[in-house]
Parts: structure tokens; C-alpha cells; sequence
């Protein structure tokens, strides 16, 4: 599915996160931009939860679309994304777009897991911010 289809005004468009949603008044979106690098080499799924709405990407691809309110983290209410191979002696771009829509609440998790690690939040040692 193309990277938010379905959402007029999503983040598919030039201006994003500015004013996805100019009728509505609590909405809002973030971009959290970075790069990760695991501790082992091998294949990795992300668990996102979140209010309302998220995408991750890895190296520039879409690895996980929440289209929906999931309920909040520690709730057991996450959505999984495939798997997605991670090199440990390299630093892969890391990318979270989030977005509340009219409900008041909100909230994001991201975690991962591989055979080597069990699920986690990702260690603040395994991410950095981008340099570019
Ligand atoms: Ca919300």
C-alpha cells in the first residue's frame, strides 16, 4: 500500500507534518528522524503502539503502517511488522512518522526484537540522531 494512501492531506504530501488535517483542531504529527544499529546482525521486528496513527521506516522503506488507535503501550495492544534485516557494524536510518487525529489522547512505542534480543524499547545506545 503507497505510504499513506487513504488520508487526504496525509503524510504522502510536500508539507507534511505541517497542517495534515486543517479542519480539526488537536491534531498534530511528528517525525522523529535517526538511526539505529543493533547490538547482533540479523532479522528484527518492530512493535509500534500508538495514538493514533504511525509508520516506521528502515533504510528509506516502509517496514510498519498502524493505521489505527491501538490502546496504549504495556497493554499487549501492538502491531507487528514483517522482518527486517539490521546489520550490527552499521548505522541504518531510522524514521517514526506519528499522527493524533481529533480524539484527545495519544501515545507511541517502538520496540524491536530478533532472535538474539528479546522485544525491548530500542536502547538509547542502539540509536543516535542523524547527522544530515
Ligand atoms: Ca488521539
Amino acid at each position: 500500500m503507497p505510504f499513506g494512501s487513504g488520508y487526504a492531506g496525509g503524510p504522502t504530501g510536500p508539507n507534511y507534518p505541517a497542517n495534515p488535517f486543517p479542519n480539526a483542531s488537536q491534531t498534530f504529527s511528528v517525525i522523529w528522524r535517526g538511526q539505529i544499529k543493533p547490538k547482533y546482525s540479523g532479522a528484527y521486528t518492530f512493535y509500534c503502539s500508538v495514538d493514533d496513527r504511525a509508520w516506521i521506516f528502515v533504510d528509506g522503506q516502509q517496514v510498519l503502517h498502524v493505521p489505527s488507535w491501538t490502546g496504549p503501550a504495556g497493554n499487549g495492544a501492538y502491531r507487528a511488522s514483517g522482518s527486517v534485516n539490521l546489520n550490527a557494524d552499521y548505522w541504518h536510518d531510522f524514521e517514526v512518522r506519528m499522527q493524533n487525529t481529533v480524539h484527545g489522547g495519544d501515545h507511541l512505542r517502538v520496540q524491536w526484537a530478533s532472535n538474539q534480543t528479546p522485544r525491548e524499547d530500542i536502547p538509547g545506545d542502539c540509536f543516535r540522531l542523524r547527522e544530515n
